[in-house]
């Protein structure tokens, strides 16, 4: 009896987990309200691309790019589950879509303040959307920063409580590096193009 009802718990934990898309790639459901047009044509790989000047990135940061993670993601991607890394010193120019009418921003900070219910200061001077703390909706903000410090850091939703819920991507600063590199999940980094 016991053995058989140990096996039906293990049986149903391994279905369910079958069933259960990995983080960040439930794309089954639909958010409502997207105004789409905000970003037709953006894909993952806009996250991250070189400047058009030498030693610069062009970061895009659709916010609710689809339903993963209830909205609250960047391209698609949540819980730093994308990783961004920029030599140290190079200038990063970022553009924030939000097609939602839900509010949401950017903000780049520690990586630990993604744990907090509020960020109130961009960690590299200009390096959030005005006003990050009631966010936007339904529109566009661009932002420059140039970080000059190596590091493990975090591109946020700076609304309160959705970085704490997942909406931020990994940031890392390096000074080893000497070109950007992008990471989905588990892939290997790429250089980016
Ligand atoms: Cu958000």
């Amino acid at each position: 009896m016991l053995r058989s009802t140990l096996f039906l718990l293990v049986f149903s934990a391994l279905a369910a987990s079958a069933q259960t898309p990995p983080p960040g790639h439930d794309h089954t459901m639909e958010i409502p309200g997207l105004k789409k047009e905000l970003f037709a044509g953006v894909t993952a790989d806009d996250l991250l691309r070189p400047g058009t000047t030498p030693n610069s990135v062009k970061i895009m940061l659709v916010a609710t790019f689809n339903a993963a993670n209830y909205g609250m993601n960047f391209n698609g991607y949540s819980h730093g589950k994308a990783v961004l890394t920029v030599p140290v010193g190079w200038k990063v120019d970022v553009t924030f879509i939000n097609p939602s009418p839900i509010p949401h921003s950017a903000i780049i900070c520690e990586k630990a303040d993604t744990k907090k219910l509020q960020i109130p200061e961009p960690y590299f001077t200009g390096g959030a959307t005005p006003k990050h703390l009631t966010g936007q909706t339904m529109g566009k903000a661009e932002f420059s920063f140039t970080p000059d410090e190596a590091g493990e850091f975090a591109l946020a939703c700076g609304f309160p409580s959705h970085a704490l819920a997942g909406h931020w991507l990994a940031f890392n600063v390096s000074a080893e590096a000497k070109v950007p590199t992008i990471q989905f999940g588990d892939q290997p980094a790429k250089e980016v193009k």
